[in-house]
């Protein structure tokens, strides 16, 4: 279910470095170098492909452009939130493990 605009607004404070972007909530990550981006999206697939739940995404070097969005919905859903969660943990996690 679409999420209202003030729940996104809610959920999007407790996220460091998520923006609104229209129907989207956007982010750009930046890693080390391009093996640490490249684990990182390997991993958010990972987790992506077991939720049935994908993001669109574009890597140049050591970054990655995350934009989520429920297609089926046609619009922001708690599904993009648990992704971009999970993508936090994950960059946080390679930070500190191999950063
Ligand atoms: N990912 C995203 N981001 N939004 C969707 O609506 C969506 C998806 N739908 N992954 C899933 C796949 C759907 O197309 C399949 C058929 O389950």
């Amino acid at each position: 279910m679409k999420l209202a605009p003030d729940r996104i607004a809610v959920l999007l404070e407790e996220m460091g470095g998520w923006q609104l972007d229209g129907d989207q909530i956007k982010k750009s990550f930046q890693f080390r170098d391009f093996q640490q981006a490249f684990a990182f999206m390997t991993a958010a697939a990972l987790h992506a492909e077991r939720h049935d739940h994908h993001p669109d995404w574009s890597n140049c070097y050591n970054r990655v452009q995350v934009s989520l969005s429920t297609h089926d919905a046609g619009g922001i859903t708690e599904k993009d939130f648990a992704l971009a969660r999970c993508m936090e943990e994950l960059a946080n996690c390679l930070a500190k493990c191999v950063g």
